[in-house]
């Protein structure tokens, strides 16, 4: 993906997860708002006045990770979220396993306190040991992978919810549920 189509994701991903508000746009209750309104909006900046919506799809279907979707003429982003009201996700049976990539740093905490939201309304997992290993290269060089049993944790009464075919949201999951993956630094 070329660099202007590059700063259009995060262009949109500040206005759909962090500040609606800045772009005088209004999310509905998942999210969601009208494609053309964020296009108008958009386009009064003058760095994306010629924006169109080809512009847009070309972004979504460049981008190297699922972040956005168009659906009944909304855009919405699947995760990522750190806005006041907690927007409703559809809560569902996770797979046996997902993956937490993080910070050796943090591990310790996370141990004790389990994995929090932080900044954002849901913490953030992932389905595969290769997309943990990316984010958690975000945090630091040398990550630590958590593994997390899901499924166990899920009928014990943990809720998670579907972000995206890599993503899974969780509120809260307590340290009994984690571990620092064998062989890692923690
Ligand atoms: C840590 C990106 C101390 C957690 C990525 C993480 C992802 C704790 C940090 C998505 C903690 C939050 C989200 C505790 C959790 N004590 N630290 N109890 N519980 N943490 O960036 O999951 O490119 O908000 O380990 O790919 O790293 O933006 O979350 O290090 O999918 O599309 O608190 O954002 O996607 O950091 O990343 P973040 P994340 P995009």
């Amino acid at each position: 993906m070329n660099e202007r189509l590059t700063q259009l994701s995060k262009t949109v991903s500040h206005a759909l997860r962090h500040a609606p508000w800045a772009y005088e746009l209004e999310l509905d209750e998942s999210g969601a708002v009208p494609v053309d309104e964020l296009i108008d909006t958009l386009r009064q900046r003058q760095r994306w006045a010629d924006l169109d919506a080809a512009m847009l799809s070309e972004m979504i279907a460049g981008s190297p990770k699922q972040r956005f979707v168009i659906e009944n003429g909304k855009i919405c982003a699947f995760y990522g979220h750190s806005l006041p009201g907690k927007l409703s996700k559809a809560s569902a049976e996770p797979p046996d396993i997902l993956y937490h990539g993080t910070s050796p740093q943090l591990v310790t905490h996370i141990m004790a306190k389990g994995l929090l939201p932080m900044r954002r309304q849901y913490v953030h997992l992932s389905a595969d040991r290769e997309t943990a290993q990316m984010v958690g290269s975000r945090k630091a060089s040398g990550p630590v992978i958590l593994v997390v049993r899901a499924r166990q944790a899920h009928a014990a009464g943990v809720p998670f919810y579907v972000g995206n075919e890599k993503v899974w949201l969780a509120d809260w999951v307590p340290p009994e549920w984690l571990a620092p993956e064998p062989g890692g630094r923690a």
